[in-house]
Order: structure tokens, then C-alpha cells, then sequence
């Protein structure tokens, strides 16, 4: 029999985002966000959806608490949307923003389940990216403010605090490959962005440190460590480059380290440092989120922009043609580890999986029921990982599984279904598949087969 065990206290979660579930677009005095005008333009968001009701979470989050306590969860992930908060980007407070995630908050506690908060996961107010958005330094500034009102207003019901979500997609998928919004396709301008979020977290730790607030504040990286496809030197430096110019870049400044000198020396300048900035991003942090999803065997190329590329792969996919590496998520977790030992004076700082799931195509069968085995299957690799560096005396704390809910999954839109909870999206029903009773067993400690 396989069994997977878990500390007692193990904090066990599910994730959400903002813009992918809440809905109520222009509702509560909420204003634009960039995703709110990237869904508009024709042709980038899968047949024109958008997030304007989503999974309507706004008006449902007490039957989404209620289900994840059915299920014995102990913490929600969620982020605050900026634009219910200060609906210009900034100035103006917006109440109606404040009292929601107070109502979401206190409901949570209501059923013992503690509150986890991310400042930022990309909705970004269309206003400030009329001013530059994430490419320009004024972002920094605007971003401290907004986080500053979010520990005002929200420090005394959230229970951990993220600062910023996958700074490497923020930068790269909106401002290098424009496949996100804002949709910019700019070397020049995704460098800035780089910074500009590793500015925007040091500066929001910087500030919390001074409110007195005692919950942790951590950030989440979405590291992609490539393995080398084979095993010649040229392939080793490929996924080195490629480990340093989506990982290092974001991770390295953050834990004191500066910046990787590939990319100082390579792109000469381009990374618009400023005396003093260093010091500002090397703020302590109270531990590291991780997401993890697949990895990729990347080779030397020669002709490719960053002189690497992906490699065809063997395994079997997710519904986001994502191959299953289960041992991806294995030299992930160790190589954090090993990079974060003796950072900011801690020996080992408390790393959490902020996000890993499977998109899978889920549909409700004769029987009501949705039997997604393939996720469960994907669930089961993963954890076992997770649960065998523990024993091995890695020090992981908790583990959120992507996502509560079928939600909207960015450019494919509703097409991806990641929850461990079906969402109709003509009733907004809500029916748990069977990965929701998986994790009902594993979390009662009975997570055997
Ligand atoms: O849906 C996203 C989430 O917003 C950020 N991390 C990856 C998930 C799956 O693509």
C-alpha cells in the first residue's frame, strides 16, 4: 500500500486569483484592470471571454468557504483585486473593496480557515498602465501605497501575506511576449518590469516590517529550472541561461544575492538599477512560495533570441499540453533549499507550494459525479515529492493545490478546467470531483491506495 503522510500541522490550502474568480466586474465601485481591456482587443483572450462574472465569488464566497471546509482545508489563498481597493490605481480608497475581503476573511475564520492573502496576481488598474504600468518606476511608489492600505485595512484578519505573484510572468508574459496584458512585446520594457516588481515586493516588505503586524510575509516564484535535454556542455549552459534569465533574475535580488551577473553583463545595463535599489529588494522574508506545475529539457540554439530552446518531451500531458515531471518538483524544492540556507540569518526559511495542479477535461457523468483520475494520479506524484522531502528534513510547510474552482485561466479563458471543484458556468453550480475527496482523505490522514 502507498501511503502519503504529513506533519500534524501541515497547512493544507487551495488558490485562487482575483480576476479568475470573483466576478462582479463592475460591481462594489471596483475599477478597470488590464485584464479587464486586454479581453476586449479581438483575438487574445479565447473567444473574446473575460473575467466580468467569472466564478462569481463575490456573491458566493460563503458556499466556496463552506466547501472548502467540507473538505477540511485549512487556508485559502486569495489575492486582493487593487482596482476594488483604490479604483484609480491610486488615491482614492474604495470601502465597498475593503469590505469585501473583510466579509471573505471573517467567513474563513468562521470555519477555521486561516487567510492568505496575495497583494498583487495581475490586475493590475488600467490607469497605472496608462502611466507606464509595471515598465515604469513610478509603479514602485503606487504599489507601496496600495500594499500599505491593504495592511491598514485588512492586517488584522489576514493570516499570511504574498506579496507578488509570479513576478516572471508579470514581466515576461505581459511585457516580452504580450500574451498577457498588457500585451507588449518590448525587451527594454520587460527588463523594467523585472525590476520595477522585485522594487515593488522590497519596498511592501519594507513597509509591513514598520505597521508591527506579526502575520508572515513571504513572496511567490513560479522558478522554471530546466534540466539539460542531454547531457553535453552546451546543453548544460542552455539551461543554465535559461534557469538565470526566468528564475535567477527574480529569486536572486530577493534573497540578498543581487542580481545574476549573466544578465548584467549580457544585457549591459538594460535592468534599470538605481543606487540603494539592491538594499531596498534584500528585504528578510518569513518564508518562500513556490509554484509548480512541469518543467521543460531545453537545448543550446544557436539562432533562438537567449540562445536555448524547449525540447519535444516524452511524458504525458495536462490539458495545457504541460508534460507530468513529477521530479521536477523534486529539484525545484531542493534547489530553493539549498540557494535560501543561511538567508537573512535563518537556516532553512519555510518554503510553501503556493500553487500546483492539472487542467484536465472534466465533465460531469451520468452518475453527477466527475471522476477526474488523471488528476488525482498527477495529485498523488506531487505530493508523494512533497512528502518524502519532508521526511528527508526539507522544511515544507504547507501545500495549496490550483485551484478551488474551474476558473478563468487567463488567454484560455474557461477552456482549462484546474479545480478540484466543477464550475457550470450557465448556473454556477459548484460539484466537487473526486480530487476534492482525495484531498478529504489525505488531510484526515487517510491519503492511502
Ligand atoms: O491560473 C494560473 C495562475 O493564475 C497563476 N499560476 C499558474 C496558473 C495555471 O496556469
Amino acid at each position: 500500500m502507498n501511503r502519503l503522510v504529513f506533519p500534524k500541522d501541515f497547512i493544507w490550502g487551495t488558490a485562487t486569483a482575483s480576476y479568475q474568480v470573483e466576478g462582479a466586474g463592475h460591481e462594489g465601485g471596483r475599477g478597470e484592470s488590464i485584464w479587464d481591456t486586454f479581453s476586449r482587443k479581438p483575438g487574445v483572450v479565447y473567444a473574446g471571454e473575460n473575467g466580468e462574472i467569472a466564478c462569481d465569488q463575490y456573491h458566493r464566497y460563503a458556499e466556496d468557504t463552506a466547501l472548502m471546509a467540507e473538505f477540511g482545508f485549512n487556508s485559502y489563498r486569495f489575492s486582493i483585486a487593487w482596482p476594488r481597493i483604490i479604483p484609480a490605481g491610486t488615491g482614492k480608497v474604495n470601502p465597498e473593496g475593503i469590505a469585501y475581503y473583510r466579509r471573505l476573511c471573517e467567513e474563513l475564520h468562521k470555519h477555521g480557515i486561516s487567510a492568505c492573502a496575495t497583494i498583487y496576481h495581475w490586475d493590475l488598474p488600467q490607469p497605472l498602465e496608462d502611466a507606464g504600468g509595471w515598465a515604469s518606476r513610478s509603479i514602485v511608489n503606487a504599489f507601496e501605497e496600495y500594499a500599505k492600505i491593504c495592511f491598514r485595512e485588512l492586517g488584522d484578519v489576514v493570516d499570511r501575506w504574498i506579496t507578488i505573484n509570479e513576478p516572471l510572468c508579470i514581466a515576461y508574459l505581459g511585457y516580452l511576449h504580450g500574451m498577457h496584458a498588457p500585451g507588449i512585446c518590448d525587451l527594454q520594457k520587460a527588463l523594467n518590469a523585472a525590476h520595477h516588481v522585485n522594487m515593488a515586493h522590497g519596498v511592501a516588505v519594507k513597509a509591513y516590517r514598520k505597521t508591527g503586524l506579526t502575520a508572515p510575509i513571504g513572496i511567490t516564484w513560479n522558478p522554471v529550472t530546466p534540466r539539460p535535454a542531454t547531457n553535453s556542455p552546451a546543453d548544460k549552459k542552455a539551461a543554465k541561461i535559461a534557469r538565470t534569465l526566468e528564475t535567477e533574475v527574480f529569486v536572486f535580488p530577493c534573497l540578498g544575492k543581487g542580481y545574476p551577473e549573466l544578465v548584467t553583463k549580457d544585457f549591459k545595463g538594460s535592468l534599470p538599477i538605481k543606487s540603494g535599489d539592491l538594499e531596498t529588494i534584500a528585504q528578510p522574508i518569513d518564508f518562500i512560495g513556490i509554484n509548480y506545475y512541469f518543467e521543460n529539457p531545453v537545448s543550446a540554439d544557436k539562432k533562438a533570441r537567449f540562445k536555448y530552446c524547449n525540447r519535444p518531451f516524452w511524458q504525458d500531458t495536462t490539458d495545457m499540453g504541460w508534460p507530468i515531471v513529477p521530479g521536477g518538483l523534486e529539484r525545484q524544492l531542493k534547489w530553493f533549499a539549498e540557494i535560501s540556507k543561511g538567508v537573512f540569518g535563518k537556516t532553512d526559511i519555510p518554503l510553501f507550494i503556493t500553487e500546483n495542479g492539472y487542467a484536465g477535461k472534466d465533465e460531469i457523468g451520468p452518475d453527477g459525479r466527475i471522476h477526474d483520475r488523471d488528476r488525482i494520479e498527477y495529485l498523488k506524484q506531487h505530493l508523494s515529492v512533497c512528502a518524502d522531502l519532508i521526511k528527508d528534513g526539507l522544511n515544507i510547510k504547507g501545500y495549496y493545490v490550483w485551484s478551488l474552482l474551474d476558473n478563468f485561466e487567463w488567454a484560455c479563458a474557461y477552456t482549462k478546467r484546474f479545480g478540484i471543484v466543477h464550475v457550470d458556468y450557465n448556473t454556477q453550480k459548484r460539484t466537487p470531483k473526486d480530487s476534492a475527496y482525495f484531498f478529504r482523505d489525505v488531510i484526515a490522514g487517510f491519503g492511502e491506495w
